[in-house]
């Protein structure tokens, strides 16, 4: 026999968007379940991203975990963008108003953690074989096994917020689930390591040997990425070979400021540009990477799973509030609006600055306009300041 529970709300995958919709719905007295696939510390251990948007933020503040990020985030209110020798700085505080703040995502969950656990709101780890019931008007009924013995979860609403690999999209029918997908011809190779970065801003560079970016966790502690082809293997980049190459990507100037040493993490991340409509099928709705993956090149994918969140949860305690239920009719589309604009600047960011083609060819001439538009106009960098800070919700 399966021990049986209930909640409000059934949440699937305890990452940043499964934790922090918890915080919030218990913030408005909505209770859930958050079902995580992993040990805990398998999911503090994660390295991912680092650039918070000014709305992470403010989420973050309203789900009670914005003291340690206030304290030991840093604040930028600028990148640089290199091409060669030459840099361009983009300032955001100066076009936009606004400014980013580095703040790892592994540190977000830690703190979404926390806040949980001191709560005694329940979030289960090591959670196996999650399957979703989500008859049509009925109460959806989750399954799963946790140490062995079988578990039922009935709930009004389930959140999947189980990433790219989760059980959530896949349980939506084949007639009704349209996916749209680019996998670029390229990945990531990134290294984390204690040294302080080479610059106090992020620096993404389009080399002829590929795109390099400096970026950080804090003033310690550097994370940088090199474009590397999709087969290549971890074993063949020592961790000299990573900061030789990194040294001649970014070139002489910066090269000079780069301080090595042992890399703490070492990974390679394909890219790819990925969206699945609808994000809600009858009582699921669909979050964060679970529903749409950004190449990291405009540092959006923790981003988008957190607007996503502002709009579920928003639709959520408006039901239990008033039992209105227009924003959650609305949720599919309002979410998937911003998710699009995400997707194009993510994607442009990324088409202007990997190495795709021949030197020579079309495509190589309209990237290199691209970027020489891109320092001469005023326009354009307002145009990638107001995306990277983030659009509004
Ligand atoms: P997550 O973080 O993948 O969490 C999903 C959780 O669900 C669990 N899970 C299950 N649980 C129960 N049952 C199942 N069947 C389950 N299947 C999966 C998983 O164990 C996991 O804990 O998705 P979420 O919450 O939507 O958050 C999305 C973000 O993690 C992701 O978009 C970002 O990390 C992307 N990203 C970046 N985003 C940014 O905004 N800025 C950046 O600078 C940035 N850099 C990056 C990134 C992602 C990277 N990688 C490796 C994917 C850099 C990298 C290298
Ligand atoms: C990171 O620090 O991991 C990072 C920063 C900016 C990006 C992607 C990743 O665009």
């Amino acid at each position: 026999m399966a021990i049986s529970e209930t909640a409000q709300i059934g949440i699937i995958g305890g990452g940043p968007a499964g934790l922090l919709l918890g915080e919030l719905l218990r913030k408005a007295g909505v209770d859930s379940v958050v079902l995580e696939r992993r040990d805990r510390a398998y999911v503090e251990g994660r390295i991912r991203a680092g650039v918070l948007e000014n709305g992470t933020v403010s989420m973050l503040e309203e789900a009670g975990v914005g003291d340690r990020l206030h304290r030991e985030g840093l604040v930028h209110s600028g990148t640089e963008i290199a091409l060669g020798t030459r840099r361009q700085r983009i300032d955001f505080e100066g076009l936009v108003g606004k400014t980013v703040t580095v703040y790892g995502q592994t540190e977000v969950t830690k703190d979404l953690i926390e806040a949980r656990l001191r709560s005694g709101a329940p979030l289960v780890w090591s959670v196996e074989g999650v399957t979703i019931e989500n008859e049509e008007g009925e109460k959806p009924l989750l399954h799963y096994v946790v140490d062995g013995a079988p578990h039922q979860l009935r709930c009004d609403f389930i959140a999947g917020c189980d990433g790219f690999h989760g059980v959530s999209r896949q349980s939506l029918p084949a007639e009704i689930l349209k996916t749209y997908e680019r996998v670029y011809p390229f990945g990531w190779l990134g290294i984390l390591a204690d040294v302080p970065p080479c610059a106090h801003e992020l620096v993404y560079a389009n080399h002829e040997r590929g795109f390099a970016l400096a970026s950080m966790r804090s003033e310690t502690r550097s994370r940088y990425y090199i474009q590397c082809a999709l087969d290549e293997k971890l074993e063949n980049w020592p961790d000299e070979r990573v900061w030789d190459e990194l040294k001649l990507r970014l070139g002489p100037e910066l090269a000079a400021s780069i301080v090595t040493g042992p890399a703490i993490e070492k990974s390679i991340a394909p890219l790819r540009s990925f969206v699945a409509t609808p994000m809600r099928y009858r009582n699921l709705f669909l979050a964060g990477d679970a529903a749409h993956i950004v190449p990291p090149t405009g540092a959006k994918g923790l981003n988008l799973a957190v607007s996503d969140i502002h709009y579920l949860s928003r639709a959520l305690s408006a039901f239990y509030r008033d039992g209105s239920r227009a924003l959650l009719d609305s949720y599919s589309d309002t979410a998937l609006a911003r998710v699009w604009k995400a997707e194009r600047f993510s994607w442009w960011m990324t088409s202007m600055l990997h190495k795709f083609h021949d030197e020579d060819s079309f495509e190589a001439r309209m990237q290199a306009a691209e970027l020489q538009y891109l320092f001469s106009s005023r326009a354009a960098q307002t145009a990638l300041a107001e995306n990277y800070v983030g659009l509004p919700y």
